[in-house]
């Protein structure tokens, strides 16, 4: 089946997925050694700010500069399950007949937070399908950042003008995972003003490059586009360590995926009654953590 979607077949590839979703572990376990190192392009911002329109335009432009783009979509409003206005969706169906992309949504049910257990194994199946710039669209907030910061090359902040509580949110940590802001809708709005907002929240640091864009109408698009290469280029790190990278979140995730699991409807009576009998904590959790690997 892996051959099958290395080949082009999407129908293979799709399938693979949902193995992937359904846990089958040695589908993910194939894939790792078969990695190509594609670029994964993390998309974030609160919800409504445009990142599913950016993702689109943008994977058009990446198209055109000859790259195969992969998107996954991280529990999605919108509109790749259909919840926008007809705009979007008729766009976002447009990218979908591409040959050159595949959109994917992933749902995080089950999962407490964060992008879902399986997000790095979709992103590997991608890789080896050959799609050599991944999209992950997440809704920043809070926890997503960061895991969105492990598992891309290169992160996305996408802000609106006239939005000021966001800027507390920036200021509490998401500046130190963005490596690319956008201000979107600059047409409907301050977005100068947003841009000197944000350029002013690090007179001193490392400040990361403010791109102003109306994703509806494409402006702005091509410049963001050279900005990701640019930043993807300017990386000093080799594609082995920004895969092995991506592979620290996915052992991360396969544990918690077990964890999870296992912690699932327990009521602890066994645990607690063993403490109560005098076993030590750390005896109980080995115990709890060889079922783990059974
Ligand atoms: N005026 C204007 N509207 C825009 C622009 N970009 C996107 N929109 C609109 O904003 C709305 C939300 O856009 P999406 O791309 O779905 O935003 P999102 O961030 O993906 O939203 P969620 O996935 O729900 O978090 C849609 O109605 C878009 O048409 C823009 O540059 N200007
Ligand atoms: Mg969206």
């Amino acid at each position: 089946m892996i051959g099958r979607a290395v080949s082009g077949d999407r129908k293979a590839l799709a399938r693979i997925m949902t193995e992937i979703e359904l846990g089958n572990e040695k589908i993910s376990e194939s894939l790792i050694g078969m990695l190509r190192g594609s670029s994964i392009v993390g998309i974030t911002g609160f919800p409504g700010t445009g990142k599913s329109t950016i993702i689109s335009r943008l994977a058009m432009e990446m198209i055109k500069r000859g790259q195969k783009v992969g998107v996954l979509c991280i529990d999605p409003s919108s509109p790749f399950s259909g919840g926008s206005v007809l705009g979007d969706r008729v766009r976002m169906s447009e990218l979908g007949r591409q040959s050159g992309s595949f959109i994917r949504s992933v749902p995080t049910s089950g999962k407490n937070g964060g992008l879902g257990y399986f997000t790095v194994d979709l992103a590997n199946a991608l890789d080896v399908a050959g799609y050599s710039t991944i999209f992950i669209e997440t809704v920043g907030a809070g926890q997503d950042e960061i895991e969105i910061h492990n598992i891309a090359d290169v992160v996305v902040m996408v802000t609106v003008p006239n939005l000021g509580d966001e800027i507390q949110a920036i200021k509490a940590g998401i500046m130190e995972v963005a490596d690319i802001f956008v201000v979107n809708k600059a047409d409907i709005g301050p977005a100068d003003e947003k841009v000197m907002e944000l350029l002013a929240l690090n007179a001193s640091g490392n400040m990361p490059e403010v791109i102003k864009t109306v994703a509806t109408r494409g402006e702005g698009i091509s410049y963001l586009a050279s900005a990701i290469e640019g930043y993807l280029q300017k990386d000093s790190r080799t594609r082995q360590e920004m895969i092995k990278s991506r592979l620290k979140q996915l052992v991360r995730y396969h544990i918690e995926y077990r964890l999870d699991r296992y912690l699932e409807g327990r009521d602890f009576e066994a645990m607690v009654n063993e403490l109560l009998s005098g076993k030590g904590i750390s005896e109980v959790i080995s115990q709890a953590a060889s079922e783990l690997t059974k």
